[in-house]
């Protein structure tokens, strides 16, 4: 049984959606990441969800576990690509995303009170609020990245030719990008159509799915 350390998180999503893409069984463990317990830094060094075991083996990032599954159990679906060229493209796709959701982690912050959870867990140099004109230009320079990506997605309807990790990323960039009340016209519609099937919307675990324990 694999453990997924981490739920409710943008991160967490796209891994839990690997595995259930994959059929692969696994669990959740729930982390407290406003107080992170001992036995959650003896994880990983980056301390961030998720974290994922299989067996002896621990990866402490969400894409570097999807790439361990995707050779470990490589006749299970491909999230990153059937081909070398797949991998590529789908790569790129997620680091223009990445490049998007660094610079929203002040929002993150600031919505849900995380300054002070930060500073205790030692992470003040990251406990940074926007002021409003950076705040705007952060929504003008984000629009612009998202019609860049749109371009590079084309016509089809995935980022390759089947649903990927590529894909699962930009859901959850939507998603986080709604919360913070962006108007994303032709990707908000994209959303909809993915989240109408079952099987990818599942990637988000509701509220209140809780874990087999806590640390
Ligand atoms: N690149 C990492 C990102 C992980 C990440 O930033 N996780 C967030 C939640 S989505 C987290 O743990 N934040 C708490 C912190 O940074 O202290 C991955 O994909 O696993």
């Amino acid at each position: 049984m694999i453990t997924i350390y981490g739920i409710q998180s943008p991160a967490v999503a796209r891994l839990r959606s690997a595995l259930q893409h994959k059929g692969l069984p696994f669990e959740h463990v729930s982390v407290n990441l406003r107080q992170k317990s001992e036995e959650f830094k003896e994880l990983t060094p980056a301390e961030t969800i998720p974290v994922m075991q299989d067996g002896t083996t621990i990866i402490g990032d969400s894409l570097a576990a999807i790439a361990y599954l995707d050779d470990k159990y490589h006749q299970t679906y491909k999230m990153l690509g059937k081909t070398p060229e797949e991998k590529g493209r789908i790569l790129t796709a997620i680091w223009a995303m990445e490049r998007i959701s660094i610079t929203l982690s002040p929002l993150y912050i600031e919505k849900l009170a995380m300054a002070a959870a930060m500073r205790a867990n030692g992470a003040a140099h990251r406990a940074t609020i926007y002021d409003q004109q950076q705040k705007d230009d952060l929504k003008k320079d984000t629009l612009y990245r998202l019609a860049r990506l749109w371009e590079y997605k084309g016509e089809l309807q995935y980022f390759t030719s089947h649903f990927s990790a590529a894909d699962a990323t930009m859901l959850n960039l939507i998603k986080t990008l709604q919360n913070y009340h962006y108007e994303l016209g032709t990707w908000e519609q994209w959303s909809q159509t993915l989240m109408a099937d079952k099987h990818i919307m599942q990637m988000f675990a509701p509220d209140t799915e809780k874990g087999v324990r806590e640390i």
